[in-house]
Order: C-alpha cells, then structure tokens, then sequence
C-alpha cells in the first residue's frame, strides 16, 4: 500500500494517513486503502486502533481538492457514498478507534476523526470544515455527525462560516477530549489504548455497539438493545474472570477476549 501504513503493536493496531506531500488529503487512492486496511485488521488480537496522520503538519488535510474540482454531480455523489461507506466501516468498525489528530483535520479530515469513537489532538491541531468556501458541502459525514458531536448550533456556526478552530477551542466545544504537546501525543493515544485493551474486549465491543446503536433510535430501543448486549456479556468467559477477580480480591484479571 502506498499511502497507509498499518502496524500492529500487540493489542493496538495504529493506522497512518501516508501522504505528507499533500499534507495527507485523501483521494480515492487512500480512501481505497484505507477500507483495505480495515479488512486486514486482526480483531481477534487487536482490541484497539489509532488512527493518525504522518508527518508533524497534518492528521488529513481534507479530501483531495484537485481530484474532486472536475467532478460531475454523478461522480460526486459516487465519492460521497465511497466515503462514507469507508467512514461507516470505521465508526462501526467492532473495536474502539481513537484519532490522534496531530495537526490539520479539515474537511475529510475533521470528518474521518468524527467517524472515530475519541479524538485526542496535538497543540497544533486545527480542525475545520471549509467545504462552503469551496462552493461544495461537507461530504463525508460532517453535517451529520459534528452536529451530533458539538451539538447543531456549533456545527452549523463551522460549517456555515468555514473557519477553522485551534485545539483548544476543539476541546472547550467537546470536539476532542484532551489536547497534548505534539512530542507526546502518540504516547498518550497509546496510554490511552492500553487503558482500553486491559478490559474486557467483548464487555468494551458491546458498549461500542450499544452507544452507537442506541442513538439511533428511540430511548425505549435503545435500552432493549443495551438489556441485550448486557445479557450476552454473562456468556462470555471474560465476565466470569472480571467478576470473579473482584470476588477473590484478585488484582490481576485475565481476559481472553473470549
Ligand atoms: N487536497 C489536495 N491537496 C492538498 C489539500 C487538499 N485538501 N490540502 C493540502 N494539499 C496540498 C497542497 O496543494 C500542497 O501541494 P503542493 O505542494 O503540490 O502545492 C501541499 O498539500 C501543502 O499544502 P500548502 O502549500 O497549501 O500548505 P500551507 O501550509 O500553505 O497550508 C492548509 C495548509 C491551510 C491546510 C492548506 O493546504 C489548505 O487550506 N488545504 C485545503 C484544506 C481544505 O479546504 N480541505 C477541505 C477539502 S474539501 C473536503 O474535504 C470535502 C470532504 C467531503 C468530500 C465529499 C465529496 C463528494
């Protein structure tokens, strides 16, 4: 693959935006491999991806401006379902993605980190949605899910005016959930991925689905669906090892993903 890297470090799987030159921007060529990395993801081991950009300047500059600029209406609905079906893959992906933003997330890239289940960014992080200065709204998902992040007069305040935000204001508005020095912004995604692995996975994949299910649908639902989820957790191996740890006053717990 040319423009995502994939390593896999135990139980965290990171995944990195390659194409610095273009500050990472994502064309159909990326987004391709990003879906075909997905594919490769081993969820039997791994229990929690990051996704990052390379280089220090950008996560994802957006979707890629030059490829997009001669687009019909058809093939721009026919990028807009690529990407969102990519994007959907990722938001529904069975395990915790966190997206360490470590520089420019605008457009498809602020989109991307929406899609992901945490955000964490670096002091230079700068998120946006410029799509309206472009002419064209946001594509992959943006109208719907910063809405549903920093709630509809924020994100429309983002998307109507086009202007990007710094970190800090990212964070005040609960885009992301803690902002770091640049130096040490991997390390505490990991921090932060371990911290997840070293639950139990199907407990963690379960309140992923439940929280992800739920908010689709009605309150009622939505706590069928978690009474459910809830319910197969006791079938599980790991229920009986996290619960019996606490029992035997045990501090170590084993659990098998089973
Ligand atoms: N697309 C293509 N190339 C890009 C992009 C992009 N989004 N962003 C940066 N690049 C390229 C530049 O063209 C430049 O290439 P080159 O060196 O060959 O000229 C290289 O990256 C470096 O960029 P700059 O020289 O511009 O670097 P600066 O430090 O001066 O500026 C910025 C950095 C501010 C990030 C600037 O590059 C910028 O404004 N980029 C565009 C940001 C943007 O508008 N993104 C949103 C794009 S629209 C979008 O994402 C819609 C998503 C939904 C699509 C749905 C389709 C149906």
């Amino acid at each position: 693959m040319e423009f995502v890297i994939y390593e896999a470090e135990g139980q965290i799987g990171i995944i990195t935006i390659n194409r610095p030159k273009a500050l990472n921007a994502l064309n159909s060529q990326v987004l391709r491999e990003l879906d075909k990395v997905l594919g490769q993801v081993d969820t039997d081991t791994v229990r929690v991806l990051i996704l990052t950009g390379a280089g220090d300047r950008a996560f994802v500059a957006g979707a890629d401006i030059s490829e997009m600029s001669t687009f019909t209406k058809e093939e721009g609905e026919a990028f807009g379902r690529e990407g969102n079906n990519i994007f959907r893959r990722l938001e529904t992906f069975p395990i915790p993605v966190i997206a360490a933003v470590n520089g420019f997330a605008l457009g498809g890239g602020c989109e991307l980190a929406l899609s992901c289940d945490i955000r964490i960014c670096s002091e230079q992080a700068v998120f946006g949605q410029p799509e309206a200065g472009l002419g064209i709204t946001p594509g992959f998902g943006g109208t719907q899910r910063l809405a549903r992040t920093v709630g509809t007069g924020m994100a429309k305040q983002m998307i109507y005016m086009a202007k990007n935000i710094k970190a800090e204001e990212a964070y005040r508005i609960g885009l992301v959930n803690a902002v770091y020095p640049q130096e040490e912004l991997m390390g505490a995604a990991r921090k932060m991925a371990e911290g997840i692995a070293g639950n139990a996975p199907i407990a963690v994949r379960n309140c992923k689905k439940a929280i992800n299910e739920g908010l689709q649908v009605d309150m009622d639902q939505a706590l069928v669906i978690e009474e459910h989820l809830f319910g197969t957790c006791f079938e599980t191996h790991d229920q009986k090892e996290g619960m019996g740890a606490f029992l035997e006053k045990r501090k170590e717990k084993h659990f098998i993903n089973r």
